[in-house]
């Protein structure tokens, strides 16, 4: 049996959720800053969400050729290392997707973003025991998580593909078995950069149909990553938002934190300010 690729948060506390970091061990550290003041405050109910790319930073090039985004060192292996703790010390409280580049480790398409082969790339220069562990982290990732509170959180932004979330505890990771249903639904989790409000629309319904036909608190919403944008934050068909930290200049990066009692509606429940935040709010704006 597979690992499994879907988590449902519980319909009370706070969760945080972040988007592609690409080795970024400054915003990583914010994140667990702030997830632990969350811990102080909500215990056992405080959950974080990492949606992926958590690996694979910017080349001597790229940093030279873009400082404003791309100018830090790529603590991609340390940032690994950390959430594999912070997974033995938080195991119900800490949930980690699977992101494109991830994927890249465990069979899935090699990335070129800023080399021919990242995931070479990045493995050259760890252990044979540190690639094991990144390894196994990556092996049994989630492909979703969803909420009492109306938010679906995934890397990509998904297409209509996947009929029920139940669906995604079939997905084997590495892939071994063939499966044009399963490659599809991978397609859209971990590649799509965004949907047609209606395609968004049509995959909730379908979920919602299936498994929580009694829940008052239907998924509406699709919170998700793997696109970037200078200004932190876009919205898409009313019912997608990506909150961006990599691709964003450093005052604009956003993150979300999610009321899980409360209910979102719509992406324009997810107000700038109060459920998306700037994680850097002191940063400079020069
Ligand atoms: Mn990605």
């Amino acid at each position: 049996m597979a690992a499994p690729r879907h988590f449902r948060l519980p319909g009370a506390g706070v969760a945080l959720v972040n988007t592609d970091l690409h080795g970024n061990g400054a915003d990583f550290r914010r994140l667990e800053a702030i997830f632990r003041e969350h811990v102080a405050e909500h215990a056992e109910h405080a959950h974080w969400v990492i949606l992926g790319d958590v690996v694979h930073g910017p080349s001597a090039e790229a940093r030279q050729r873009e400082p404003r985004l791309y100018d830090y060192d790529d603590e991609s292996a340390a940032i690994v290392a950390r959430i594999l703790e912070l997974r033995e010390e938080f195991p119900r409280q800490l949930h980690f997707v699977l992101g494109n580049h991830d994927y890249a480790h465990v069979g899935g398409v090699r990335t070129s973003k800023f080399y021919p082969d990242e995931a070479a790339q990045l493995e050259s220069s760890m252990t044979a025991a540190e690639v094991q562990r990144m390894h196994t982290l990556f092996r049994s990732a989630l492909l979703a998580v969803s909420s009492e509170c109306g938010v679906l959180m995934t890397h990509g932004s998904p297409d209509a593909t996947l009929q029920s979330l139940a669906d995604l505890n079939d997905i084997d990771i590495p892939r071994t078995k063939d499966s044009a249903y399963h490659d599809g639904i991978l397609r859209g989790f971990l590649f799509a950069y965004g949907q047609r409000g209606e395609t968004t629309a049509k995959l909730l319904a379908q979920l919602n149909r299936v498994g929580s036909a009694q829940s008052m608190r239907p998924l509406s919403v699709v919170v998700h990553g793997h696109d970037r944008a200078e200004n932190g934050l876009f919205c898409e068909g009313g019912n997608q938002v990506c909150p961006v930290l990599f691709g964003a200049v450093e005052h604009e990066k956003r993150y979300v934190q999610l009321d899980l009692a409360a209910h979102y509606p719509a992406a324009d429940a997810l107000r700038d300010g109060v459920e998306v935040r700037r994680l850097h709010a002191g940063a400079s704006r020069s």
